[in-house]
């Protein structure tokens, strides 16, 4: 087996390997930022009206090869888009509208072609038809409270025409039963090892869940022009529009084309490179989602503008969050509120300035340090939003019923010449049994230990959670080595290991599905394995198979292999 990867590596290796200047890149400072308008994605009602009653609806969604204006002067760059029809097929797919307790059914379509548009790399846990033909997708709703059947597991990928299908596939349709607390979700590409390029290719879209009885008296902005989302992106492309990804990996003789993160130079914001939005002097909500691969997001506004945060990931806040400025993780949603009324300019650049890869990575340059321009015309408007000074309140999680601890600890492996190969969760790979099996309905404490440089956002399917502290490690070098040796927190006495603590900032103290764990820290987050806002029981089975999964949400991280099994037991 060993053997057969490496040639296959060699084979891949010399198909791959080209000079940047046979790359043609494009010098994205060339392409002028701020021309083209923010569009709003088509929006697909995930219910039916039947006399004015909702009512469930089945959907087909399909995936189609076609090309995309990313930019006005740069041309259509071939893409894979989300779409009722390839016509209408778009990047980012399109807004998926759900109701609180409407079912939605969603056939997801794969209509592409036998060849990938962009590198992949065959020596990491990937999907792969025998036959050697179609690009294997499966989708997975982001944030959603729904059965394993449904949860686009990474094994359960197919092909064109549901041809090939992956070893845990089941069924064509999937079921999303909207039970839970309105929010924000995200669908997306999760195919084994396929999932960053995937996602590069353009599959990704926003679904939002709304509950009119609970979120109307809020009193937020709300219709389509003053409540909207913005699901931003970095991308690179070449001279002939093509999106770029580096072929060549950062170790090429273990995984040719594989590289620890993608960072593009072009910052896409609904599917256009630096937009611009014309907006009325009044407030707008806007649900921004981050579905960079590895890119983290600093968020300001040049003119001083500030934000009001209402919720993040798929909950609201208990209250609102004001800040001027947010750090948004691969995957993290965060939904502010931005009052237009209070510039004293007519123009808001919402700029970035993250280092990347974060925190200790490069400064932006000119280019990824803008992210798009809204105009703000000058009549003073009347308007009947507001701001309400709480929001909604969940329940409060008894910590006397947590009913089991786990340590988490994740690994980065490198070479000698500390170049990383591979990351891990606790040391095992995906294949490995699952070791997470939490019972249906129970809260359980879940200790996440970063033992790596980097931040990894981690994102935990079905379950929902909310962080109670993060320390630093007291003596990361001793620590780290006897995690090496015996991969056993206990063992190796990470309650003496609880040092100072880092801030939790308020915006991120509600339920998430995403945190971002700092480098050398243990973050204590508690985990709930039912609906936070109500006792019911889920209404449908979680401990069938495959199962769910958790994974660090840098999805090159992801993809090899910093993922691991989910079971959820009776
Ligand atoms: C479908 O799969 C079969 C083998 O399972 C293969 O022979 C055939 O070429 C495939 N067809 C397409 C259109 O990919
Ligand atoms: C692609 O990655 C390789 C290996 O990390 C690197 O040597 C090369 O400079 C990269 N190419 C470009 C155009 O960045
Ligand atoms: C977007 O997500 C990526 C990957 O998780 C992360 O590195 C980046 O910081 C995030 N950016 C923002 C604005 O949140
Ligand atoms: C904790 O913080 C204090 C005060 O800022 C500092 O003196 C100390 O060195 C810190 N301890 C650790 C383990 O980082
Ligand atoms: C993991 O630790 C590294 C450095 O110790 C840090 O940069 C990174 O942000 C941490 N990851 C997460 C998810 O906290
Ligand atoms: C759920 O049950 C607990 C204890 O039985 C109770 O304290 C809590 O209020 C209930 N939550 C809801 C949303 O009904
Ligand atoms: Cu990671």
């Amino acid at each position: 087996m060993q053997m057969k990867f490496s040639f296959l590596a060699l084979l891949i290796g010399a198909l791959f390997t080209f000079s940047s200047a046979e790359e043609n890149l494009l010098d994205t400072s060339k392409l002028q930022m701020f021309v083209d308008e923010l569009p709003d994605m088509p929006r697909i009602r995930a219910y039916e009206l039947v006399h004015g009653v909702p009512k469930p609806r089945s959907l087909q969604i399909g995936m189609f090869k076609k090309k995309w204006k990313f930019h006005r002067d740069l041309p259509p760059t071939p893409v894979f888009a989300y779409g009722e029809s390839k016509f209408t097929a778009t990047v980012p797919g399109p807004t998926m509208e759900a109701l609180q307790g409407v079912d939605t059914y969603v056939t997801w379509q794969n209509h592409l072609p036998p060849k990938h548009i962009l590198p992949w790399d065959p020596t990491i846990p990937t999907a792969r038809p025998h036959t050697n033909k179609g690009v294997p997708t499966v989708v997975h709703l982001h944030g959603a409270i729904h059965e394993p059947e449904s949860d686009g597991n990474s094994n359960s990928w197919f092909t064109a025409r549901f041809n090939e299908t992956g070893p845990t596939w089941t069924k064509k349709t999937y079921h999303y039963p909207n039970q839970q607390h309105p929010g924000n979700l995200w669908y997306h590409d999760h195919a084994m090892g396929l999932t960053r390029v995937n996602l590069l290719a353009g599959l990704i879209g926003a679904y939002i869940i709304r509950d009119h009885t609970m979120e109307g008296p809020l009193g937020l902005p709300q219709g389509k022009e003053f409540d909207r989302p913005l699901i931003v992106f970095d991308r690179s492309f070449r001279s002939d529009g093509s999106i770029y990804m580096n072929s060549t990996g950062n170790n090429p003789t273990i995984h040719p084309q594989w590289q620890p993160e993608y960072f593009g130079d072009a910052i896409i914001v609904n599917g256009k490179a630096w937009p611009r939005l014309t907006v009325r002097r009044r407030k707008y909500r806007f649900r921004i989602i981050n579905a960079s691969n590895a890119r983290f997001f600093s968020f300001f506004f040049t003119n001083g503008l500030g934000f009001i945060h209402v919720a993040s990931d798929s909950a609201y806040l208990d209250r609102p969050v004001r800040a001027n400025r947010i750090l948004l993780g691969p995957s993290e949603i965060t939904d502010i509120i931005v009052d237009f009324s209070l510039s004293k300019s007519n123009v808001a650049i919402l700029a970035n300035d993250a280092k990347y890869p974060y925190p200790t990575g490069d400064p932006v340059n000119e280019a990824n340090s803008k992210v798009m321009k809204f105009t703000i015309l000058p009549a003073r408007e009347f308007d009947t939003s507001r701001v309400p000074r709480t929001l909604i309140k969940y329940p409060t999680v008894d910590l006397s019923s947590v009913s089991h601890t786990r340590y988490i600890a994740m690994y980065e492996y490198t070479t000698d010449a500390d170049e990383p190969t591979h990351l891990y969760i606790n040391g095992k790979p995906y294949e490995a049994p699952a070791t997470e099996t939490p019972k249906v309905g129970s809260t359980e404490v879940w200790y996440v230990i970063n033992l790596t440089d980097d931040n990894h956002p981690l994102h935990i399917h079905l379950g929902l959670f909310k962080v109670l502290d993060q320390t630093k490690l007291a003596d990361l070098e001793k620590f780290k080595d006897c995690m090496m040796k015996l991969n056993d927190a206990i063992k190796c006495h990470v309650d003496k290991q609880r040092g100072n603590r880092t801030e939790v900032p308020a915006h991120e103290k509600g339920w998430k599905n995403v945190f971002k764990m700092s480098p050398g820290t243990v973050t204590k987050i508690v985990v709930r394995f039912s609906y936070i806002h109500t006792n019911a029981s889920y209404g449908f089975d979680p401990t069938k198979e495959p199962g769910y999964v958790y994974h660090c949400h840098i999805l090159d991280h992801e993809d090899n292999a910093m993922m691991r099994p989910l079971k959820i037991i009776k």
